[in-house]
C-alpha cells in the first residue's frame, strides 16, 4: 500500500485531538511506584487521579521506513518534590533515535543507557532535543504553571519496553528544591551490577 503524503497544522487553538487520530492519557493511578514519595502519590491519588500527562498520536504502521510522531503534553504538577513526568522506556529495537522538539513550556530530559550512563538535557520551547540510539528517556515538566509541549519523532520499528524502567527505575530524578530545580540520585535506581 502507498499512503498518500499529508499535512497535520499543529496549534493549541485547533484542538490536537481532532488533527491525530490516537489520544492516550495517562492518570496518576497509572504510574505507581513511578514516584519516590509514595505517601505524597497516595495522598493526592486518595483525592483526585489526576491527569498527568497526554499523547496524541498520528496512527501509523509500526515498521520500518515510517516515521511515528505525535505530541506529548505534560501537565504540571509535583509528587512530594518530584515535577509530573512520562513513565519514560527503552525503544524494544534499541538502536533507534527519536527527536522531540519542544512547543511550549520547559522541561528536562532524563536520559540513561542499559550500561548505567546517564544525561540530563534541559530544554525550553524552540529546542530541539535528540535522543540517541540506546537511551532510555523520559520528559520532566519543570514548570509548576504552564504544560510542556513536545512534538515527537522516532522510527516506525523502535517498540516500547517499559519493564525495564518500571523494576530499575531511572539512576537520576528531577526534583524541586527550595524552588530551585535540581537532578538528584534516584535511591531506589537498580544499577547494572545489581541486575
Ligand atoms: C514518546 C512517548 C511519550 C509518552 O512518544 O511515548 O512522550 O511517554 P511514555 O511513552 O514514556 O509514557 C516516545 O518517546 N515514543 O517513543
Ligand atoms: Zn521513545
Amino acid at each position: 500500500m502507498m499512503d498518500h503524503p499529508f499535512t497535520l497544522k499543529i496549534s493549541p487553538e485547533r484542538g490536537y485531538l481532532e488533527l491525530f487520530s490516537n489520544h492516550i492519557t495517562r492518570h496518576l493511578s497509572a504510574m505507581r511506584n513511578q514516584f519516590l514519595d509514595k505517601d505524597a502519590y497516595e495522598s493526592i491519588l486518595k483525592k483526585e487521579d489526576v491527569l498527568v500527562y497526554e499523547v496524541y498520536e498520528s496512527k501509523r504502521p509500526e515498521i520500518a521506513g515510517e516515521l511515528l510522531h505525535g505530541i506529548s503534553i505534560v501537565h504540571p504538577g509535583k509528587v512530594g518534590d518530584e515535577y509530573f513526568m512520562t513513565k519514560g522506556h527503552f525503544h524494544s529495537e534499541l538502536e533507534t533515535a527519536e527527536v522531540y522538539y519542544c512547543l511550549h513550556g520547559q522541561g528536562m530530559m532524563v536520559m540513561e543507557t542499559p550500561e548505567g550512563s546517564w544525561t540530563v538535557e534541559a530544554f525550553n520551547a524552540g529546542d530541539l532535543v535528540y535522543v540517541s540510539p540506546r537511551w532510555a528517556h523520559r520528559s520532566v515538566n519543570t514548570s509548576l504553571i504552564e504544560d510542556l509541549i513536545m512534538l515527537f519523532v522516532y522510527p516506525g520499528n523502535a517498540g516500547h519496553d517499559y519493564r525495564t524502567i518500571e523494576r530499575q527505575g531511572f539512576r537520576k530524578m528531577i526534583v524541586d528544591k527550595d524552588s530551585q530545580v535540581a537532578i538528584v540520585d534516584n535511591p531506589h535506581w537498580i544499577s547494572p551490577e545489581e541486575r
